[in-house]
């Protein structure tokens, strides 16, 4: 830092010419990521709110009534009446949450201490994040052949020590769902706790099934699911840090409760303290302003979108991996090499991310994604085929 302060506009001149190593995701060349531009109007509600901490709710009343109502009203798309949970940063840490919480609950209620979970191959990486540091092991469970979570593989790995079985709807590189149904009886069967990571498809499956799409049941309609992960900074439009963990009981939430005696609540279960209340205000704000119609015609304008790119990929010669469910494709050249092939995607401007199951480039149709990108895009596959 230097010495004498520096006029706003010369700091702000340098941030702007910083920014410009920046992709923007108006360019539509952003082409794996889940995250997207927030909706300018939740941008503005968040502004509003920042400096609102919900790691005190007592002193910020309204904030917290917001993201009560959040959570209930994303627990409803979920088919639960009453939901418990918080709004968070990100995936990773509503998966880290339901896991403690899955972790505590087994120690409290089986004695289990050096416990085990459950999670497909196909799972996001913070699983791997959540068993470092709540000191679990990690089981993975195969996949089928069509890249989704082989039941036999989750009943052959179950033993005592298992505290929890996860799995994905909308899974990270493929966008897959995986049979819940199933895996719900299996975990209801052997009462051990099951989650879904749906931090991707949370925002859109419920709202595809409702236009009419063939989706399978992934939520709280099925008994044996205990928790589900859903973030409002991926398909919801709501500003990045936004994630969501929902819990079907609140003794979920018991379990990981530690006594906060100074603060205007007696215990806390987040894992951070201090906490944004902007992103629940903001996720609130969009959430009426969208509306389930407003939400199920973006599910259903990126489906659009992504049988448009398949379509054109066919038409060309490339290989798609599998029929999408979501809004991810994943293809591949039928002869170059696929980093190879991304290299030469990136060469053109494209950020491609590359598949590793199977190994595919990957792309995500997030709402900035526009089919003028995807006919520029098909331009340039036609060249390098
Ligand atoms: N669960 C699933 C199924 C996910 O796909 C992700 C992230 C997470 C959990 C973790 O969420 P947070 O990153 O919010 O903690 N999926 C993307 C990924 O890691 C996130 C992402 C977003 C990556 C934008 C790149 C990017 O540019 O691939």
């Amino acid at each position: 830092m230097q010495d004498e302060p520096i006029d706003k506009e010369d700091i702000l001149k340098k941030l702007s010419e910083i920014k410009k190593l920046d992709y923007n995701y108006a360019d539509g060349r952003i082409l794996g990521s889940m995250c997207t531009e927030a909706h300018p109007f939740a941008k503005e509600v968040y502004c509003k709110f920042l400096d609102t901490n919900l790691g005190d709710p007592g002193l910020f009343k309204g904030t917290k009534y917001l993201e009560d109502e959040v959570i209930k009203s994303i627990g409803n798309l979920l088919s639960l009446d009453k939901a418990y949970g918080n709004i968070v940063t990100g995936g990773t840490e509503a998966n880290l949450m339901a896991i403690r919480a899955a972790r505590n609950h087994a120690r409290k209620y089986k004695g289990i201490v050096d416990g085990e979970i459950i999670v497909p191959i196909s799972a996001h990486f913070s699983f791997k994040k959540a068993a470092d540091m709540l000191n679990l092991k990690i089981v993975e469970a195969d996949l089928d052949d069509n890249y989704r979570i082989d039941v036999e593989s989750v009943k052959d790995k179950i033993t005592d020590k298992t505290v929890a079985i996860v799995a994905i709807a909308g899974t990270t590189e493929l966008g897959l769902i995986d049979p819940i149904e199933e895996i719900s009886r299996i975990a209801h069967e052997n009462n051990i706790y099951f989650h879904v990571d749906a931090a991707f498809g949370g925002f859109s499956i419920p709202f595809l099934r409702q236009a009419g799409y063939d989706l399978p049941v992934f939520d709280f309609s099925l008994e044996g699911v205990c928790s589900i992960t859903v973030d409002p900074h991926k398909m919801g439009l709501a500003p990045i840090p936004a994630g969501g963990i929902i819990f079907r009981k609140e003794e979920y939430l018991q379990v990981m409760a530690v006594d906060s005696p100074y603060l205007t609540v007696k215990t806390q279960s987040t894992i951070v303290g201090t906490r944004i209340g902007a992103a629940s205000a903001a996720t609130y704000a969009i959430m009426c302003y969208f509306g389930k119609k407003g939400y199920s015609q973006l599910a259903c304008e990126v489906m659009d979108n992504t049988y448009l790119l398949k379509e054109g990929l066919e038409n060309l010669g490339y290989d798609v991996v599998c029929e999408p469910e979501l809004n991810i494709l994943a293809f591949n050249h039928p002869e170059i090499e696929t980093h190879e092939f991304a290299e030469k995607l990136e060469k053109l401007g494209w950020k491609v991310s590359v598949a590793k199951c199977p190994i595919a480039i990957r792309v995500v149709l997030m709402n900035h994604i526009k089919k003028s990108h995807i006919k520029e895009l098909l331009e340039d596959l036609e060249k390098i085929y």
